[in-house]
């Protein structure tokens, strides 16, 4: 019942209050009461903000946003870690994205691990013979089209020139070697290991390739979608059937030459607004191609986003073929949807999930008619709480100044715009909006919860006050979380559920979280604080 439940006041309070004054003062501004006026404005947050030292967070570090999340998922680029051999270790296979190439020979290297394993003899006199060496021998065993390298902490204390080293191999080897300064200390979260990704990417990759394959009309990439339990092969499928043409994807199922030739479509569609918001704006500039904000996350986000790549391009057919897709599908998913729904509804969730998924997934709970209590993101920015219209708000520190910022100009040979002034304001009579993105919190209830880089205290503390019926995090949080006695939802790499995207993915999501917020095993454990013995352990260890 919401009238027992302590107040979202109180919970901030109980959230700020152990700390040191200036600790606490930052912890108040990273965490806010939700309110959301009329015209949309909601409460400034503080994000992308260094977290307190002392303080432990979900957040990881640069090199895991570039290797790991926007390279990671690319199957024929050699992705080579300079580095300790630790950091390839906990960078391999640790995220569910999956890749399926054409034929079983084609080129797939994500189940590998490339690195230099740098031991104390390059650490003291330098790592750049090693890092040639390695670069040769991958490309001698298996001839690649594209090898990248990645900077770990100790590659930027020692000073190896990456990019050096990189051009002297694409000039030895004929092939494209780039490399990426994405050492881990870079910037406060893994956020700045997507620009530096997404700079790299467009500077030595996107636009090498001019030829038009397959389909001329309705040619779209997707933007931030990384194939987490193959939700890309959802989307795709639907493309198809639609009859657009999927050209690339940043970064799930992707290859080096979609990378190259992404430069030939009509529309950008951004999913993952945080990570790959800089190529959809460099790709605007430099080639003339706009992009849209869509979210396959949901049965109505599936709907809506369609129908709105069908809009844009103004072509009866393409309208009717996708609405007849809509239709037929959304009316699957509804049965299934009522069939769920009747069983979570007025149950309560918590969402803290990287940059864009805490967002998301809350349509897919509303779906399921349940109420989300609290939600936040481990590393976004202002602009993904608020909306775009705060971006000339956000002050530039000193840690976003860190990161290289390109400066592009429309490219004199390769840039064409894409929609001309009468189209533009035709769509927009229709209410057609271009780079337009609201944000998280305008979407969820007033007194909803919202708190940026939460911390192990703070996801403690929120279960104990607000007992929700489902935690959704990932695997660090998790058995944490159910030792609690609530189930934990990992939205990172979905446990072994998924995919959740487009209208198939939502039946699979209804099915899981039913399961977890109904099952009655759940009230057979008891949270810490609630079992008697444990005092007495407690006063015992003391003694
Ligand atoms: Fe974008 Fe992602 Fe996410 Fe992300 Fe990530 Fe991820 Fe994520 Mo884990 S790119 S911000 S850095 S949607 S790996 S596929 S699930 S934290 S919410």
């Amino acid at each position: 019942m919401i009238e027992q439940r302590p107040s979202a006041e109180d919970v901030k309070q109980a959230l700020v209050s152990p700390w040191p004054t200036k600790v606490a003062k930052k912890r108040s501004q990273q965490i806010t009461i939700n309110e959301v006026a009329e015209d949309g404005t909601v409460p400034e947050l503080l994000a992308n903000a260094r977290t307190a030292p002392g303080i432990i967070s979900q957040r990881g570090c640069t090199y895991a946003g570039c290797k790991g999340v926007i390279m990671g998922p690319t199957r024929d680029i050699i992705n080579i870690v300079h580095g300790p051999i630790g950091c390839s270790f906990y960078a391999w296979l640790t995220r569910r994205n999956m890749t399926l190439p054409p034929t079983p020979e084609s080129e797939n290297y994500m189940m590998y691990a490339f690195s230099t394993d740098l031991h104390e003899n390059e650490i003291v006199f330098g790592g750049e013979k090693k890092l040639e060496a390695a670069i040769r021998e991958a490309y001698e065993m298996f001839h690649p089209k594209a090898i990248s390298v990645f900077s770990t902490c100790p590659v930027g204390l020692i000073g190896d020139d990456v990019h050096a080293v990189s051009r002297k191999m694409k000039e030895e080897l004929g092939i494209n070697v780039f490399g990426f300064s994405c050492e881990g200390y870079k910037g406060v979260s893994q956020s700045a290991g997507h620009h530096i990704a997404n700079n790299q990417l467009f500077k030595h990759v996107v636009g090498l390739d001019d030829e038009i394959r397959g389909q001329k009309k309705f040619r779209v990439n997707l933007l931030g979608e990384y194939n987490i339990g193959g939700d890309a092969f959802e989307i795709d499928e639907l493309f198809k059937r639609c009859g657009f043409e999927l050209v690339a994807t940043f970064s799930g199922n992707s290859t080096y030459g979609s990378f190259a030739n992404s430069h030939t479509v009509d529309l950008n569609m951004v999913m993952c607004h945080r990570s790959i918001n800089y190529v959809a704006e460099m790709m605007e500039k430099k080639f003339g191609i706009p992009w849209i904000k869509v979210s396959f996350v949901s049965a109505s986000g599936t709907a809506k986003s369609l129908r709105k790549m069908a809009a844009y391009f103004e072509d009866a057919e393409l309208i009717a073929r996708t609405e007849a897709i809509i239709e037929e599908e959304l009316a699957k998913a509804e049965i299934q949807r009522q069939k769920y729904a009747a069983r979570t509804k007025g149950k309560t969730a918590m969402l803290f999930v990287g940059g864009s998924r805490a967002h998301h997934f809350q349509d897919l709970f509303k779906e399921l008619e349940m109420n989300v209590l609290a939600a936040g993101y481990e590393f976004a920015h202002r602009d993904d709480y608020e909306g775009r219209r705060v971006i000339s708000s956000i002050k530039i520190d000193a840690d976003s100044r860190n990161i290289e910022e390109l400066h592009i100009d429309a490219d004199p040979e390769k840039f064409r715009a894409r929609v001309d002034s009468e189209a533009e304001a035709r769509l927009a009579a229709k209410g057609f909006k271009f780079k337009d993105y609201q944000g998280m919190m305008p979407e969820m209830d007033s007194k909803t919860l919202i708190i940026d880089d939460i911390s192990a205290y703070d996801t403690e503390k929120l279960i104990e006050m607000w007992k929700p019926d489902v935690f959704c995090a990932g695997v660090k949080e998790k058995f944490v979380i159910q030792k609690m006695g609530v189930p934990c939802k990992q939205l990172h790499n979905y446990d072994a559920g998924g995919p959740y995207n487009a209208f198939r993915g939502a039946v699979n999501f209804y099915r899981d979280i039913d399961r977890m917020v109904n099952s009655p095993v759940w009230k057979l454990t008891k949270a810490p604080w609630e079992a008697e013995e444990v005092e007495s352990l407690q006063e015992a260890s003391i003694a």
